[in-house]
């Protein structure tokens, strides 16, 4: 029986916050499931989850948030829209340039579950291209990898899993050889968990011996990446600009040299994309500014007569979609995510069905929510951070995630996005590619990202390429 005296006072601890029964079977469990169960509960910051529990489970939490001065938030629109070209200029001359100086580093938030997708294993894992079914990790790492190749620099990569899908992403890179990065220069590190609760406020046990806890949320990065030293390893290596995007989106430009250069100039400490949403009630994030303060309102929380509202040109109002892409600025990563009190991001409620172990130590699976879920989002950084910065990118150059098995955001309409958007490259860079009306091009090829990261990179590669394939079924362009 593990009876030592940290062991005592840890169970004494939960018992004074009104946690007992976390230890209710303990005296059931041979030593090593004790000794789990006290490594477990000793990660759980107490005071954190008595003050969630007061202000979302049994307190008068009044989650609705206040629509009053609600307005579309400004952003910098793509040349193509009636943006400024010669201020885009700019701004990929000065990203280009922190590129070249070795500031910039890539990071992706992986921690998540994938459960809508069905995909059991690290999402990342995923195959998404359209010839060579190359995954979402090895896609990233080929844009990074030949990001860097082109501004010859080093572009590290940070890569949050959570304690679910940790061994199994590193072991990805490993089998994979690292997707020819250098090993150095991928770093991972987990995310941190959060007790699941009761409506009474009670963690809840998995089994009689695991506590139920869940990834604190892609938020919950700000906190990972201090507490796990890679803020202090960017330090190190000289990078100030963190580069952010979810691992379920390889259209993504991983490395934008103009975003950068926006970000830079505009001195942002969180500098976010913007895609015009796709249709009103989209289900994206809405940016928008109350008195003066930028933040991205999830759909969720927005009426949708609000969503449907138009300006006088019959356009859609709050049209900012909020993609999950954005620039930190490292300073701003150190004192969010540690421990400066007023740059703390709130927490969410999300209720779930949660298996438990009950007081007669029975597991049960519950087939209506009995429980809440606490998460962090990122976005809501957006209103702590000094100048922040939102540009517009094109939807078919950045964002085409896979959500689902079928349907919408789905590995179907990904590979097609993806068919696109290779068709779009091939001719801009000035060959003839036959599509159809929605530019899906009529046979299936891929461009590799060992070869071009962006349409700007693969017009240079192309041209310079003295023999080039003819355009096939299956053609791989490396
Ligand atoms: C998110 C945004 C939505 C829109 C959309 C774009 C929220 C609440 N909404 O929706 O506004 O921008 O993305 O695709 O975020 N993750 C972690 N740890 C966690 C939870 C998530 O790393 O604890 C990662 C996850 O691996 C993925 C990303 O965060 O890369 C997004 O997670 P999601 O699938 O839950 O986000 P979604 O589609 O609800």
């Amino acid at each position: 029986m593990n009876n030592s005296e940290a062991t005592q006072s840890l169970i004494q601890s939960f018992e004074q916050a009104g946690q007992g029964q976390v230890f209710a079977f303990f005296d059931q469990l041979d030593a090593e499931a004790q000794a789990q169960l006290v490594e477990q509960a000793s990660t759980i910051d107490l005071s954190e989850v008595a003050s969630l529990v007061e202000e979302h489970v049994v307190g008068s939490h009044d989650s609705t948030l206040d629509l009053e001065g609600l307005e579309p938030a400004p952003y910098k629109a793509l040349p193509a829209n009636g943006g400024d070209a010669a201020e885009w200029e700019a701004a990929l001359a000065a990203g280009s340039a922190a590129l070249k100086a070795g500031r910039v580093a890539a990071f992706t938030v992986a921690g998540g579950q994938g459960t809508r997708l069905g995909y059991d294993g690290p999402k990342g894992t995923y195959p998404v291209s359209p010839v060579s079914k190359k995954t979402l990790f090895q896609i990233f790492a080929e844009k990074v990898g030949r990001s860097a190749e082109r501004f010859g620099a080093r572009i590290p990569w940070f890569i949050m899993t959570s304690q679910i899908n940790h061994e199994a992403t590193v072991a990805a890179f490993e089998e994979g050889n690292y997707f020819g990065l250098s090993r150095e220069d991928v770093h991972f590190f987990s995310q941190g968990l959060v007790p699941a609760v009761d409506y009474q406020g009670k963690i809840l046990l998995a089994e009689k011996g695991k506590i139920a806890m869940t990834p604190d949320g892609h938020g919950g990065s700000l906190r990972a990446l201090v507490r796990s030293g890679a803020v202090a390893k960017m330090k190190e290596l000289g990078i100030d600009v963190l580069s952010y995007f979810q691992v379920d989106n390889p259209i993504v430009q991983c490395i934008d040299p103009a975003f950068v250069g926006f970000h830079i100039l505009g001195n942002s400490e969180l500098s976010s994309k913007m895609v015009p949403k796709a249709y009103a009630l989209e289900k994206v994030g809405h940016f928008c500014v109350q008195n003066g303060t930028s933040l991205v309102v999830e759909y969720s929380d927005m009426p949708n007569e609000m969503q449907e509202e138009t300006s006088e040109d019959g356009s859609i109002r709050f049209n900012g979609g909020s993609v999950a892409i954005h620039i930190f600025d490292r300073g701003f990563v150190e004192r969010a995510g540690g421990d400066a009190a007023d740059l703390k991001l709130p927490f969410h409620r999300a209720d779930k069905k949660i298996p438990f172990v009950n007081a007669k130590g029975e597991t049960v699976t519950p087939d209506a929510p009995n429980g809440v879920k606490f998460e962090m989002f990122v976005f809501d950084a957006l209103p702590l951070a000094k100048n922040p910065v939102i540009i517009e990118a094109a939807r078919e150059d950045d964002f085409s995630p896979v959500k689902n098995a079928e349907g919408v955001d789905s590995p179907k309409t990904c590979a097609e996005d993806q068919l696109r958007m290779f068709a779009r490259w091939l001719k801009a860079a000035g060959e003839s590619v036959e599509t159809d009306d929605s530019g899906l091009p009529s046979i299936t090829f891929e461009i590799s990202h060992t070869f071009a990261a962006d349409q700007a990179d693969f017009i240079a590669q192309w041209s310079a390429l003295g023999d080039k394939p003819a355009l096939s079924d299956g053609l791989l362009i490396q």
